[in-house]
């Protein structure tokens, strides 16, 4: 057999003791040697490299195929009780984009004039960010994500959700690894508040806007700020 390190007690074998009323199934993955594992780890890290946020989109379709694929990989993220607790709207309607940029221009507006402390503006002055959103009508598309806040079951109960920040969080990592790898840009914006979002895509009241990703190609000269990523050394401890 592949790809274990050994096998579990009979017992064990479901790792829920019910085996019976919850099935498994058997899991293999052909191990691969350390040579190809480097190779894919390091392929993998030139591809996430090449990713900007990127604030200059411009307003070329994208294969619509593309996102639904992106999407089927977020989905494919791990989760709370694998609860699955997101939705994903895509958003490519040009009056629905304006709605959102009047939204969002509104709100941060304020945040710029007021609302952020000085520290936070000090924070954000690198990415040379304003209130101005003009990429929320230029990107041809829009993915908004939603968190489940809880679900609801088939008679309307509601049903608990679990680990819901860290299972979104997760899928939106995979969301834009997955456009990334397509060779699109991406940008994470969070308005604040976004409760908005709810009322302009018509989401029901368990669901909060969670992310707010447009995604295209970069615009023709597109500049992105002079940052860097720290170091491994800064960010790995080996013990
Ligand atoms: N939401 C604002 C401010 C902002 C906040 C953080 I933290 C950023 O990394 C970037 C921007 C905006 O979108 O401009």
């Amino acid at each position: 057999m592949s790809g274990g390190s050994g096998s579990l007690p009979e017992k064990n074998r479901s790792g829920t003791g019910a085996a019976m009323s919850h099935p498994t199934i058997e899991y293999r993955r052909e191990r691969m040697s350390p040579e190809a594992m480097i190779a894919a780890a390091r392929a993998f890290l030139d591809t996430l490299l090449l990713r900007r946020t990127v604030r200059h989109f411009a307003p070329d379709p994208i294969p619509d195929e593309v996102l639904g694929l992106a999407i089927a990989a977020a989905s494919a993220s791990p989760s709370g009780a694998n609860q699955q607790p997101w939705k994903f709207v895509i958003v490519k309607d040009a009056e629905l984009k304006r709605r959102i940029r009047v939204k969002a221009e509104e709100e941060e507006r304020e945040n710029y004039s007021g609302r952020m402390p000085e520290e936070w503006l000090r924070a954000l002055a690198p990415l040379q960010t304003d209130w101005h959103k003009e990429f929320l009508d230029v990107a041809p598309a829009l993915i908004v994500v939603f968190k489940e806040e809880h679900g609801v079951s088939e008679d309307g109960r509601r049903v608990t959700h679990y680990y819901v920040n860290e299972s979104v969080g997760i899928a939106c990592g995979f969301l834009l690894a997955a456009l990334n790898a397509a060779g699109l840009a991406t940008l994470t914006h969070t308005p604040s508040p976004m409760a908005f979002l709810r009322e302009i895509l018509e989401r029901p009241k368990n669901e909060k806007p969670f992310l707010l990703i447009p995604v295209g190609y970069p615009a023709s000269g597109c500049r992105v700020p002079d940052i860097a990523k720290k170091s491994l050394e800064e960010v790995l401890i080996v013990r």
